[in-house]
């Protein structure tokens, strides 16, 4: 039968087939010929008594994140939360580079918009003309639910982003029922407590997988080209043709048409900034 993994706990894989959820461990020769298994692998699995089952076999993967580690999602959904946590631009634009990375367009969801007020710019607006689909929503109030219902529906998505930004809310309000331990933020350290440890793939009402993750407050790079970069930012697509030399970078190269459409204000000087940051981080790499 076959069925996808839904949750990993102690040497155990839990397998969704149908509507049911089988508890399995895995054949040991499959563990070493393809490695370990993940959350959102699809699986085949052989039966074995009532609510258990063997992985027999592990299918390709489409899609492979590494953190959060989740296999074959379509869709991914990076959540920061306009305040409490303040919103980590740099952080953001790291996790957009490695869905990027991964072959997943990824889409930006800002949470706890009942926080906002009406003093100064927010986060948003770096994002405005960039080519992602940008939902500013509140789990709380309920405010932008329906329209991230409707990104979820029918794909195998996953919410990632920082401790404390409302995933594991999102997901209750999303579902009603559902149940998922959410936790205060930190007083004194304005983060949150990583309610959430294990990535799990929830089904949603209308069709479709969400996987909630725990939060992270850093990102490494996936492994990739200097030349690469320029490519997982959609907004500079309009620009480098006129870039005066071919295989620019972006970065000390004269006549470079993504730095003139940033001081014109076209692009976002802060992703920008992480763009050059992140640069700089791939050719360090390189030198190593
Ligand atoms: N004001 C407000 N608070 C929210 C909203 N969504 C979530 N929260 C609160 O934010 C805190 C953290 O929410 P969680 O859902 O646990 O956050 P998380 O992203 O799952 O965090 P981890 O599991 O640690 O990664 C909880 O106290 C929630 O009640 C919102 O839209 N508005
Ligand atoms: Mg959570
Ligand atoms: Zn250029």
């Amino acid at each position: 039968m076959d069925g996808i993994i839904v949750k990993a706990v102690g040497g155990f894989y839990f397998v969704l087939v149908g509507e049911t959820v089988l508890k399995c461990a895995i054949r040991g020769k499959i563990r070493r010929r393809l490695g370990q298994a993940m959350v959102g692998d699809m699986v085949d699995v052989r039966p074995a008594g009532d609510d258990e089952g063997v992985v027999e076999e592990i299918l390709p993967r489409r899609t492979k994140l590494t953190r959060p580690p989740v296999a074959n999602v379509d869709r991914a959904v990076v959540v920061f939360a306009f305040k409490r946590p303040e919103p980590s631009a740099a952080l953001l634009d790291r996790f957009l580079v490695q869905a990027h990375a991964a072959g997943i367009t990824p889409a930006i969801c800002f949470n706890k918009h009942d926080l906002l007020d009406n003093t100064g710019a927010d986060i948003c607006t770096h994002y405005e003309n960039t080519g992602y689909q940008v939902l500013q929503i509140s789990a709380k109030t309920g405010f932008g639910l329906e329209e991230l219902a409707g990104l979820l529906k029918n794909h195998v998505s996953v919410l990632a982003g920082p401790s404390g930004v409302g995933k594991s809310s999102l997901l209750n309000a999303l579902r009603p029922g559902l149940k998922l331990q959410t936790g205060a933020i930190s007083h004194k350290l304005r983060r949150g407590k990583h309610t959430t440890r294990h990535v799990e793939l929830i089904p949603i009402p209308g069709g479709g997988l969400v996987a909630d993750t725990p939060g992270f407050s850093s990102l490494n790079l996936p492994p990739l080209g200097r030349e690469e970069l320029g490519g997982f930012y959609p907004e500079f697509g309009k620009f480098t043709p006129q870039c005066r030399f071919s295989g620019c970078l972006h970065y000390r190269e004269p006549g470079c048409a993504v730095k003139e459409a940033m001081r014109q204000g076209f692009i976002s000087g802060r992703r920008y900034q992480n763009y050059v940051m992140m640069l700089e981080e791939v050719i360090e790499s390189k030198r190593r």
